[in-house]
């Protein structure tokens, strides 16, 4: 199995090498924005938006998932979400024309980047069985064949619904709904890929699969470990408020096995001595400490954590909080016996930390009165990462830094809402409760046998027993593992159906027949009956607020999510030659759909928090109850947050291989490629890059610069190769390796997925690199 560089992309030998940068935004980050958005929209459209970005009656940024404050500035945008919004926002079309000109083929050969670069869909596109090009379908059309294909089925089981975590809360319940009213709960989502290992190990530990601080708890905390997350491209509003958390005395750790610019240094783009600060060398020192850890060693890290926190209780009697442990905790003994067990040796070989290092972070915990656990996918996309967030959880608990001011978790989200998707009801496993209150509302009886996730999805395509496939939203051929077998899977369908704002990979390895639904973003004005409308979304701090957008639509035939589930679920279950009539829920879809303020009030009738939804979020929006946070309550069966014991595991390398980690360019969202620079990791002009540690290279025989094949080696037996990847040497642990997603998605095992969450290894594959002969 083997993935090329497609034809128009990259020129490996044009990509130019610099020196990784120290600090992160500044005046380059707010040029670069100006640029790709004047680019993209023009003047007068970009003032438009950026200007609405995250203010009150605007639009939320759907850059990520990080919350406004309560103070927002004019301009509450950062380079990243400025290019987010301008590769929404942009002018550029891809009409009809463009499908009669371009065969799927010919597309097919076309990269991300390109594909990207077209602009925004504008009309319903069908792909005919052994059609070669879309052509343009009615939405009327469309519909029907989703309608009929899925009547067809043997089982509703038999289909399979994706969700992206763009989808805003009204869409998300509505979608769910109808899924299940359909009979199945084969709702995958990103999140399978994304934060699913934090919300096993979450709920578990603490009752509530969500973090558990607010803004005003990151501003204000005194110690912030941050793990596994480059905040300086993936979060960059983040990073005012470590500055702020600093300004306030905070102190930092920055856990990572590369030197992430974010992490070091911030110049504040949003104050004049930060777009200056380039010129006079300002900006703020964000990390007291940087331990560079070895890709997967951070459960090692963590035991560490609490075996010091443990010796050091053993000395004084005062490092844990006794009074928290006992009121609000079980499962201590357990856990502590873990620590006793575990060796200092085993941890400084599998974190690749010194023991003193780690000593003086556990020291900086000691001494602070609350510590806040900041994570992403660098600790989410392991085989162990669960028992690595539960034992981030362990330490955290010692010291009962759940549910007070200044400390907590922090599972920093990626898609702007995919936390809210979760909340109603996206996921293939919903509790008890969830389905009771849907069939009660609603009056139907919702299917309780869990669903598929997204492996699981990719597996049942692969071998029949999945043959119609939706998405709201993503891009699923290019965000899964293992893209030579996912490819195949989608190959095996029906029907495909991606309902989507732009072009992407997904459009082009297709069921038998496949559809484009073209949607609105958020962006976008939203018409409808009842006159302008708005959704909402939850950030990663559970609070819950509206989105409106106020540009023109690229066209009239562009409609919302909202609007083409509710046109679907009239057809599926309301109407008298309906094929779901028997189970159907009972909701008048028509109206839902001429006012969103309807589908609201269901909500609040289904989903505990929401009440008087409508009236909150005219004044702001509100925050959804929290049991941790708001009161140490913790809804695990023992009603306390349960100190699990986890044997350490940490990924173990044979000789001559390497660990690669598949991460993001500063100048991409996910699978959608903004351009071709890492500005912070000094890489410009390619993305087919491998960056190595010096004396890896060096072992292996291969010169700085050189190309190679990365070769991946699972217990299968399958030899994945992802080809032409330039080496670049970098300051990573010995033994690690990074390379860029999507781009090495076909190196990634579909079997190799974390324990208890399933969320593919993205962060931990076993590769060699081979030399071109
Ligand atoms: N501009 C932009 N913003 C985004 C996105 C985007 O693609 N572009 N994506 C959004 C989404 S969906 C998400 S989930 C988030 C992703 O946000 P991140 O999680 O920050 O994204 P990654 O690029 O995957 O970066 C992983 C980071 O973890 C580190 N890391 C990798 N493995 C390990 C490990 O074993 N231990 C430790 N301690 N660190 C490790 C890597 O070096 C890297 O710094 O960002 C969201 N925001
Ligand atoms: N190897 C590897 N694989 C990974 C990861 C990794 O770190 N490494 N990260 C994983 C993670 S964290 C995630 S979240 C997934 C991301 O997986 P996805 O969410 O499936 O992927 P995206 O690239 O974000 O999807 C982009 C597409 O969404 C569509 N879109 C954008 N906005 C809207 C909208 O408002 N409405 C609709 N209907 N469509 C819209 C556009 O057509 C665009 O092409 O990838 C995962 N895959
Ligand atoms: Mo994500």
């Amino acid at each position: 199995m083997a993935t090329r560089a497609p034809k128009d992309g990259i020129n490996e030998a044009e990509i130019k090498v610099g020196k990784p940068k120290r600090k992160a935004v500044g005046l380059p980050a707010v040029l670069n924005s100006l640029k790709i958005s004047l680019d993209q929209m023009g003047p007068v459209r970009s003032a438009q938006t950026l200007l609405a970005v995250n203010q009150e009656k605007g639009f939320d940024c759907m850059g990520c998932a990080w919350p406004e404050g309560d103070k927002r500035h004019t301009a509450e945008f950062c380079e990243n979400g400025a290019k987010a919004v301008a590769e929404e926002a942009t002018r550029r079309t891809v009409t009809p024309s463009f499908f009669e000109k371009h065969s799927v083929a010919e597309l097919n050969e076309r990269d991300e980047y390109w594909l990207g670069q077209q602009g925004r869909i504008t009309h319903p596109m069908l792909l005919e069985e052994g059609g070669t090009h879309y052509r343009p379908v009615s939405w009327d059309m469309a519909y029907d064949i989703i309608v009929e294909e899925l009547a067809a089925l043997d089982s509703p089981d038999e289909a399979v619904f994706y969700t992206s975590g763009r989808t805003s809360n009204e869409a998300a319940f509505l979608y769910q709904l109808m899924v299940r009213g359909i009979g199945t709960n084969n709702l995958p989502d990103c999140s399978n890929m994304c934060h699913e290992s934090s919300g096993s190990a979450l709920t578990q530990t603490i009752g509530i699969g969500k973090g558990t601080v607010s803004l005003e708890d990151v501003d204000k905390a005194p110690l912030i470990l941050v793990a596994g997350q480059n905040p300086g491209t993936n979060h960059p509003r983040m990073l005012t408020s470590l500055e702020k958390a600093k300004k306030n005395g905070g102190q930092i750790v920055a856990i990572n096995p590369l030197p992430e610019a974010g992490l070091l240094r911030f110049e504040n783009p949003q104050k004049i001595s930060g777009i200056l600060g380039t010129r006079f060398g300002g900006g703020t020192q964000l990390s007291d400490d940087f331990l560079q850890i070895r890709l997967g060693g951070d459960q090692a890290l963590f035991q560490g954590l609490g075996k010091y926190l443990l010796e050091q209780e053993e000395k004084t009697g005062t490092v844990f909080d006794h009074e928290f442990i006992k009121e609000h905790t079980t499962g201590l003994e357990e856990y502590l016996q873990e620590l006793r067990e575990v060796s200092w040796d085993e941890i400084v070989e599998a974190s690749g930390i010194a023991k003193s290092q780690i000593t003086s972070v556990g020291d900086r915990m000691i001494a602070s009165p609350g510590t806040v656990v900041c994570w992403a996918m660098g600790l989410t996309q392991h085989k162990h990462s669960v028992k690595t967030l539960r034992d981030v959880v362990n330490v955290l608990l010692l010291q009962g830094n759940i549910g007070k001011p200044g400390a907590g978790v922090c599972p920093v989200r990626g898609h702007s809402n995919v936390q809210g998707d979760r909340t109603m009801g996206i996921f293939e496993r919903m509790p008890d409760g969830f389905h009771d209150a849907l069939d009660a509302h609603f009056s139907f009886a919702s299917p309780r046998k869990h669903g598929f996730d997204t492996v699981a999805a990719i597996r049942a395509m692969r071998d029949g027993g999945a043959k119609v496939f939706m998405a709201m939203g993503g891009n699923f051929v290019r965000a899964t593992p293992d893209s030579d077998v996912t490819d195949k899977a989608l190959r095996n369908t029906r029907l495909t159906v991606q309902v989507s704002t732009k072009m992407n990979r997904s459009h082009l390895i297709t069921g038998r027949r496949a559809l484009i639904l073209p949607a609105l973003g958020r962006t976008d004005r939203d018409t409808q009956a009842s006159g302008d409308q708005r959704v909402t979304v939850e950030d990663s701090m559970s609070a819950v607020h509206a989105s409106r957008g106020r540009l023109r639509p690229p066209g009239p035939d562009v409609r919302s999510e909202i609007s083409i589930v509710c046109e679907l679920g009239d057809r599926l279950f309301a109407r008298p030659q309906s094929p779901f009539r028997d189970n159907a829920p009972q909701i008048d879809w028509v109206a839902a759909q001429a006012d969103y303020s309807v589908v609201r009030n269901h909500i609040e009738a289904v989903i505990p928090g929401f009440e008087n939804y409508n009236t909150r979020i005219e004044t702001g929006g509100f925050v959804l109850p929290n049991g941790p946070r708001d009161g140490r309550k913790f809804t695990t069966p023992s009603g306390k947050a349960v100190f699990t014991g986890n044997a350490l595991e940490y990924p173990k390398v044979p000789a001559g291989r390497l660990l690669l980690q598949t991460l993001r360019s500063h100048d991409q969202y996910n699978t959608t490629i903004y351009g071709k620079d890492d500005r912070y990791r000094g890489i410009h002009g390619g993305r087919r890059v491998v960056l190595v540690h010096a004396d890896d290279l060096a072992a292996a025989g291969i010169a700085e610069g050189e190309m190679v094949h990365l070769v991946s080696q699972f217990s299968d037996g399958v030899e994945r190769r992802a080809e032409n990847f330039r080496a670049v040497t970098y300051a990573t642990p010995r033994g690690c390796a990074a390379a860029y997603y999507p781009e090495t998605n076909v190196l990634v095992p579909l079997d190799s997925t974390a324990d208890v969450s399933g969320t593919p290894t993205s962060k931990s594959v076993i590769i060699r690199l081979e030399k071109i002969a």
